[in-house]
């Protein structure tokens, strides 16, 4: 832009704001001069008027801001018109848009940034605050949508996948190269590889192949300066700390570089569910007391998760289906095989198995119809899944006894729609160093349960009710789960744990390890030491981004 037009519509913005009162000044400012900035920044955008539509530029006025704003916002919870909304809405179209945005947010004093790519963090961190309305300072939302290309080399082994592309599409553009390849990530195909993979991401490969962030080799991201770096010119210290201590802490993720997998051209899935009746719990409780003891011991090309849920009946005669969902790396035959001597208890037989390819193994454990075609994967919208959740995670070293599965499925029955997904560790996790990334679940776990209530519409008391019950259960399940910590899964965030208060002051490390050690036991501290070196000034905050060591502390 000509820096003439730049100056009268910096003296035009200083005219309207000192006619405005003062409560919306601020908003108003940001709204105004941070496109103008990024534009001057970035030289490669005018925006025309900022405070009506325009193509990167949302403002609330904006008639398409409440379309962009909710397209990926996951859970419903952090979307309801009670949580606080960016004041403005930027999707960069470059990387040097990025870079613009960081400058600007500082230059134009210390605004605060989200990061979105998929959308799916369990608090919504990337799109709201967890903090009180009035409490909650003016964000700017960074929505990565736009950069979304993924390159495939099968001749490198390798892929380039930018931070707003989802991880299906990542798996898509594999499986249009290489039937033999694949990407061991997580199984819900909408989720963000910016946010996903610096999480930890894993799905039904990771017995084999270990996390998403176990397969990464390169990155490009943008510095609390708005400088772009590289593995190399970041330094192993900060490429170690963006592989599994979550998003939104130490820069904007712009893409990854990841290692493909070897998966063999055919891969075999079943469901088999099994009831846990209320007249033979002993019966049903059976399969999986067996599960928790084979499930992490079994051949690594299996894994089988078991998703818990309450059969659709009424009160009295409601009891607990427990779904075994499978993943072999073989043909079906094999597979038969390998449960039977292992888990002859599930009673898997030839028609349970379905051979396929590994890509429509990932639309089959997603739920998509057979023959759905996997380009499906390429579209962009909002996930079947969303609804109002509130989710949390433990670990398992020993298996749950069965008075203690009994304890539980009372606590469960007693809620409307809970679901619990009970996920295998063994393999390959087992023998990858607690230190090796930030995400520090390996060597010793049986399974990781997830614990989710659900529920349908914006209502205060439907809201609290599901919390305490959510307690109960987390309550009841502190007597099994792994102690001393008591672990957790950073990409199943839970703001319960504790959160940062402030983004200036240095208590929020004492604070932060009450979470920050659950998600990452004796990774927090070194995770808190690369901070302060990358990001002293805590430019990238939130809830529970990693606190800066405080001085004097090393
Ligand atoms: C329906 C559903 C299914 C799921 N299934 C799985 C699963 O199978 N396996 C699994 O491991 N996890 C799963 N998750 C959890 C998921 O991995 C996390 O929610 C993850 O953080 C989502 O990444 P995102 O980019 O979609 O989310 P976002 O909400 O966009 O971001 C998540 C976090 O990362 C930060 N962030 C986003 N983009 C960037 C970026 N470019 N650079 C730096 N920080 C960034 C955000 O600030 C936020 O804190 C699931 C979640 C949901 C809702
Ligand atoms: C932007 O457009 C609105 C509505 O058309 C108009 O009222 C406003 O003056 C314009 N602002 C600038 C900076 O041109
Ligand atoms: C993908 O390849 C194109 C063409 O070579 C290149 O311009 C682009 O930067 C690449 N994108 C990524 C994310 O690597
Ligand atoms: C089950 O009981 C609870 C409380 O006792 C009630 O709120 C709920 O509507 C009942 N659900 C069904 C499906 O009958
Ligand atoms: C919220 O849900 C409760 C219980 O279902 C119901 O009694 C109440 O009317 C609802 N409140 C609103 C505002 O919808
Ligand atoms: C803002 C804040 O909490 N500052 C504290 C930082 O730590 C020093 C020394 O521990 C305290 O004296 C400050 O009050």
């Amino acid at each position: 832009m000509d820096s003439h037009i730049f100056l009268l519509l910096t003296l035009y913005i200083l005219l309207i704001l000192s006619i405005s009162n003062a409560s919306t000044i601020s908003n108003q400012k940001i709204q105004e001069s941070f496109p103008i900035c990024v534009a001057k920044q970035s030289k490669t955008l005018i925006p025309q008027n900022s405070t009506t539509t325009n193509n990167n530029f949302f403002t609330t006025k904006s008639p398409s801001y409440t379309t962009i704003f909710e397209s990926t916002a996951q859970n419903l919870r952090c979307s309801s018109p009670s949580m606080p909304k960016p004041i403005l809405i930027f999707t960069p179209l470059s990387e040097s848009h990025v870079q613009a945005a960081v400058v600007c947010a500082r230059a134009l004093g210390n605004i605060q940034l989200r990061l979105r790519s998929g959308g799916h963090d369990y608090e919504g961190i990337s799109y709201t605050s967890q903090l009180l309305k009035s409490q909650s300072p003016p964000f700017v939302l960074i929505d990565l949508r736009n950069l979304r290309t993924v390159n495939v080399s099968i001749p490198e082994n390798a892929a380039w996948a930018q931070a707003g592309a989802t991880i299906g599409e990542l798996y898509y553009r594999i499986s249009q190269k290489s039937r033999t390849h694949g990407f061991p990530a997580g199984i819900c195909t909408g989720l963000g590889v910016g946010g996903h993979i610096t999480g930890g991401g894993y799905g039904a490969l990771m017995r084999k192949y270990g996390l998403g962030a176990d397969n990464v080799i390169d990155a490009r991201i943008v510095d609390a300066k708005g400088n772009i770096l590289d593995r190399k010119t970041m330094g192993e210290d900060l490429f170690w700390a963006i592989r599994g201590g979550g998003g939104g802490s130490f820069g904007i993720i712009l893409a990854w570089k990841v290692r493909l997998v070897k998966v063999p051209l055919i891969v075999t899935v079943f469901t088999v569910s099994k009831t846990v009746d209320q007249q033979d719990r002993q019966g049903g409780n059976k399969i999986l007391e067996k599960w928790q003891k084979v499930a992490d011991k079994i051949d690594e090309n299996l894994f089988i998760r078991v998703i818990i849920q309450p059969t659709n009946a009424d009160n009295n005669t409601r009891s607990i289906q427990t779904i075994y969902s499978a993943l072999f790396l073989g043909g079906a035959k094999k597979l038969l095989e390998t449960t039977n001597a292992g888990f002859p208890e599930l009673g898997l037989t030839k028609d349970d198995c379905v051979e396929m390819s590994w890509i429509e193994s990932v639309l089959y454990s997603v739920g998509y119809p057979r023959n759905t075609s996997p380009a499906v994967l390429l579209q962009v919208g909002p996930s079947p899944f969303r609804n109002y959740f509130k989710a949390k995670s433990d670990f398992f070293k020993q298996p749950i006894p069965e008075n203690g599965l009994n304890g539980l499925w009372k606590i469960f029955l007693e809620e409307e729609s809970p679901i619990m997904i009970w996920t295998p560790y063994g393999g390959i996790m087992s023998r990858i160093q607690e230190t090796e990334t930030p995400f520090p679940h390996r060597n010793g776990f049986v399974f990781m349960a997830q614990y989710l209530t659900t529920w349908r519409s914006d209502n205060a008391s439907v809201r609290s009710e599901r919390y305490g019950w959510m307690r109960r259960l987390y309550g009841y399940m502190g007597g099994y789960a792994s102690k001393f910590p008591r672990e957790a899964y950073v990409n199943y965030r839970d703001v319960e744990l504790g959160m940062n208060r402030g983004r200036l002051g240095n208590t929020s490390f004492v604070d932060g390890q009450k979470w920050g050690v659950k998600y990452f036991k004796g990774n927090f501290k070194r995770l808190a030491r690369v901070k302060s070196s990358v990001d002293p000034d805590n430019f990238f905050w939130h809830e529970q981004s990693i606190p800066v060591l405080p001085l004097g502390m090393s």
